[in-house]
């Protein structure tokens, strides 16, 4: 029979635009899926969108549309950009969509017939950026994941009996495999150790989500609804006998693939309620580390992220592929900088497997006619091509063992590694002095030389396929073999080129990039990233907050239950009246402006993303109303301390805020 695997990526949030670091979660999935094909299992890849709750419900607030027309844009452009990067995805799922609406209220009332769910009251803090209750918080307190400060709830919902898997989840553990790796195993066995409160599974003071059976004035829970994701795709709790089928087929899933930070999520929840419904938990539970740039983890919040697009235009999918597989340590955090991409995409890719393919092929297109030379077993054979060989069959075994202990690196170093002794040993034999010479002992020197090298390129591309589909697929067929997809992992092994085989149009596959790459990839981003307008940033990184410009004030403050917050918030921002002194570009940075605001108490400088909209000039004189109590930061090595308050119309420009009547420099707003 037929070894099945299913392998699963997080479904990511509607409320911003796919980044680099979800395209490193879905690029190592679809890896370890074009892996698994390749080695005759029959794979289920999965990904989709999680597309309700407040969070998403207040961001389609935001940019004044629908909650649906929200996801729709945003689940349409994760959509459109692994179709784009030729992502092999066998479903994505949406949680809007009715397939998963239903089979999610079947599972909530399979676990309420079961008598793990009862109604009860909450009142505590909630972290809407995290969808997350903050156990023994309070009111004021930050949220311990992202910082920002905690919002008070008080409401009835349903709960989830938590408290009764403590020991079954510990049991759980107790097998290695489970969660991945080690470090993240440790944690949550520290946690689940403290004690599991029973959890709160729906909301009722919004709504969008999806309504709990029965009940509809509350929407379960989003992190529930998220979750259960993984068994609705593939069919549990259809009626219909193909969909129970499938389920029963794929599930329990072999992998599935998540990000450090939900952790708990996954390893807590996830399998307590599936274990309280009767089925079974994932073989395991995969978390890989951050993708940092500029030092801190690339997301929405903090401004710093990389689009995967401006990789995709300037140097292709592979390039990415590549470079966030062999440079992060998978299970550890990894810088990502521009540089670092295009010297790994020269050094590794153009000179080292692109520039082995193109001399190899291009020796056998002038020496053999374009057909794969006959190798001798003769006196031309020496030590060396057994060396080869041997490091070949090496390669293979090392590649599959790290592969699928997921240390996608070192594996990935190994067939490099290859690829390194394939080139010393064609700069040692010197094919193209043998090419010089017509006597026989030469042209065969020289068949044995390029059969070799050709060999290696072959088994080297084959591993690599899952890593870079493209560009392997392209020197497959230059090595004239036809469709790389078919190739059977299993069954790889030294010696299998066929002789005499026609290679197909032989091309670079990997074009040198010069430094412009670099300058325009920037440069893309930059242009993309706009004014310095961000959305509020977590109130932990208290050095590093909020824009120079924003339309809403930036300190976090608690909302009372139904969303709004109470006078004594909005007292928490200092607003006032100031006077522009100076007013001047800075230099390299389009959008910025440096200024000097009398305050009344003192002069400040603040940094403001509005260059675009108003000229230093018309500036100076002015009154402003600027945010007085926020932490200052730093901007292009300037420090800004404080934040000129503007209107920032959605795709126009920033308009201050200012007065009709006189009012003196220093006045509070309130
Ligand atoms: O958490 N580095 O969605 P999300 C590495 N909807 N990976 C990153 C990353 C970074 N800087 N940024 C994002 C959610 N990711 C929930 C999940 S699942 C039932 C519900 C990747 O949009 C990483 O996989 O915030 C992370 O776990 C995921 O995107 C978070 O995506």
């Amino acid at each position: 029979m037929t070894r099945k695997f299913y392998i699963t990526t997080p479904i990511y949030y509607v409320n911003a635009r796919p980044h680099i670091g979800h395209a490193y979660t879905t690029i190592t999935c679809d890896t370890i899926a074009r892996r698994q094909r390749m080695l005759g299992a029959e794979t289920f890849f999965l990904t989709g969108t999680d597309e309700h709750g407040q969070k998403i419900e207040r961001a389609a607030q935001a940019a004044g549309k629908t909650p649906q027309q929200y996801a729709d844009e945003i689940s349409g452009e994760f959509r459109t950009l692994w179709k784009r990067m030729g992502i092999s995805n066998d479903d994505f799922i949406r949680t809007t969509e009715d397939r998963h609406v239903k089979r999610m209220q079947e599972l909530f009332r399979v676990l309420r017939d079961k008598g793990f769910i009862y109604k009860g009251t909450y009142t505590g803090q909630y972290c809407v950026s995290d969808e997350l209750y903050v156990d023994g918080a309070q009111p004021g307190d930050p949220c311990p994941t992202c910082g920002r400060i905690t919002e008070t709830v008080h409401e009835e919902n349903y709960f989830f009996k938590l408290s009764a898997f403590q020991d079954k989840l510990l049991a759980l553990y107790a097998n290695p495999e489970f969660i991945r790796p080690e470090t993240r195993r440790n944690e949550v066995i520290s946690f689940v150790k403290s004690g599991l409160r029973d959890q709160s599974i729906s909301r009722s003071t919004f709504s969008w989500g999806i309504p709990v059976p029965d009940d509809p004035k509350h929407v379960i829970y989003v992190w529930l609804d998220a979750l259960a994701n993984y068994i609705t795709a593939i069919g549990y709790g259809s009626k219909h006998a193909g969909a129970q089928e499938a389920f029963k087929k794929f599930w329990p899933a072999d992998v599935q693939m998540i990000g450090k930070e939900i952790v708990r999520f996954h390893c807590v929840y996830w399998p307590a309620f599936l274990m309280a419904a009767g089925l079974p938990v994932p073989k395991a539970i995969v978390a890989h580390g951050w993708l940092l740039f500029e030092e801190s983890k690339m997301s929405k919040s903090r401004g710093n992220i990389v689009r995967t697009e401006t990789i995709l235009d300037v140097l292709g999918a592979d390039a990415l592929r590549y470079f966030l597989l062999r440079e992060v340590v998978f299970g550890q955090d990894g810088s990502f900088s521009f540089d670092a991409l295009v010297q790994r995409y020269n050094s590794d890719l153009a000179n080292g497997l692109g520039n082995l393919a193109s001399r190899t092929l291009t020796m056998i297109n002038r020496y053999f006619k374009g057909e794969v030379p006959y190798p001798s077993h003769g006196a031309s054979k020496t030590a060396a091509e057994d060396a080869i060989a041997e490091t070949a069959r090496k390669t293979i075994r090392e590649f599959g063992t790290l592969f699928d202990q997921f240390q996608f690196s070192r594996a990935i170093e190994a067939v490099w590694a290859l690829i390194a002794a394939v080139d010393k040993y064609i700069v040692e034999n010197e094919p193209w002095a043998l090419g010089e010479r017509q006597d026989e002992d030469s042209r065969s020197r020289l068949a044995t030389v390029l059969y070799t090298a050709a060999e290696a390129l072959r088994i080297g591309t084959a591993l690599a396929h899952p890593v870079m589909p493209e560009a392997t697929a392209k020197i497959w067929t230059q090595l004239g073999l036809g469709e790389i997809m078919k190739v059977d992992l299993n069954a790889l092994t030294w010696g299998q080129l066929p002789l005499g085989t026609k290679l197909g149009e032989v091309h670079p596959v990997f074009p040198r990039a010069d430094k412009s790459a670099i300058e325009r990839m920037q440069k893309m981003e930059e242009q993309e990233r706009g004014p310095a307008v961000e959305e509020a940033a977590p109130a932990k990184a208290a050095a590093t907050p909020v824009a120079p410009v924003a339309a809403a004030p930036a300190v976090s403050v608690a909302p009372a239950s139904d969303g709004k917050i109470t006078i004594d918030d909005f007292s928490k921002i200092e607003l006032r009246v100031g006077l522009v002194k100076v007013a001047e570009r800075v230099p390299k940075a389009d959008k910025l402006l440096r200024l000097e605001i009398d305050i009344g108490t003192e002069v400040r400088q603040i940094l403001a993303g509005i260059a675009e909209a108003y000229a230093p000039e018309t500036l100076v004189g002015r009154k402003v109303v600027i945010v007085a109590n926020l932490a200052p930061r730093k901007l292009r090595g300037m420090e800004s301390n404080g934040m000129i308050v503007a209107a920032s119309p959605e795709g126009g420009k920033p308009v201050l805020a200012g007065f009709l009547e006189d009012v003196p420099v220093g006045a509070r707003l309130k």
